[in-house]
């Protein structure tokens, strides 16, 4: 099994409150179903989530009265772009089902605890479940942000895929801000040493931290049998390409 994170970067546009990317997520999902690989689907939460999440200090859990208004907020919009992206899912002819995080599962002190029952029985009659970053309750905080890349740390866990795949918007990790930096160069493949040397400012706006806390799941999750890898979801079929194990632009975290 394989186990994909679709990025807030790649399915929305992350400057715009609740900006949809409709055509590279269509894109996406059929080249997910042309792979025919067996798949476990994450998504992130973009300007859905992020936008107000920042602005109400979410991730900080309970500090003030006002914020109740904002996890409410936050929960609508993170499940409208869920809606949308099962739509896409549906229509590239993936049978998908929603798992919302915050409906289902708590954190303990911004730790998730999966019950994986309900996606074991999903699984086992061929439907394809969906988790998203999403506000869940906090036994200790009252409520919390879980990323995408949280629930996929422990669906690895819980579920060993062969292969975890972060589909990001960019072609990878690079020695410098490519940004700022007109000869910042690709790194291939990360290891400790090599994510210890990249700055550590270079990270996007998110309230769950940027390309340096991805690439640290990634290093946690990586072993010598199950390849971890970020790759560009705004290129046509790079992803459908790395489903099928061929070789391409990416970043591969090593132990
Ligand atoms: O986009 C964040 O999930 P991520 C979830 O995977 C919210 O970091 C609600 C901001």
């Amino acid at each position: 099994m394989i186990l994909i994170k679709l990025g807030g970067s790649v399915i929305t546009d992350k400057k715009e409150y609740k900006r949809f990317n409709k055509e590279v997520v269509s894109r996406l999902c059929r080249e997910i179903k042309d792979s025919e690989k067996d798949v476990m689907i994450v998504h992130g939460a973009g300007s859905f989530g992020h936008v107000l999440a920042k602005e109400f200090e979410l991730q900080k859990g309970r500090i003030r009265d006002d914020q109740t208004d904002a996890v409410a907020r936050v929960s609508r919009d993170v499940r409208e772009l869920n809606n949308l992206i099962i739509k896409e899912l549906i229509d590239a002819g993936i049978p998908a089902v929603s798992i919302p995080t915050g409906a289902c599962f708590i954190m303990n002190d911004n730790e998730l605890h999966i019950d994986p029952k309900v996606m074991q029985m999903y699984i086992s009659i061929g439907i394809v479940p969906v988790m998203f970053g999403d506000v869940v309750t906090d036994t200790k905080k009252g409520f919390g942000i879980c990323s995408g890349d949280r629930i996929i740390k422990c669906l690895a866990d819980i579920f060993s895929p062969d292969k975890i795949i972060f589909v990001s918007d960019i072609d990878g990790i690079y020695d410098r801000d490519p940004k700022i930096s007109r000869d910042a160069k690709l790194i291939a493949e990360v290891n400790e040493e090599i994510l210890e040397q990249i700055p550590s400012e270079m990270t996007v706006d998110d309230v769950t931290g940027g390309v340096h806390a991805k690439m640290r799941t990634m290093l946690d999750m990586c072993s010598d049998s199950r390849d971890c890898i970020l790759v560009n979801g705004t290129v046509d079929g790079r992803l459908n390409s790395l489903l099928k194990g061929m070789d391409v632009v990416c970043t591969r975290a090593r132990k």
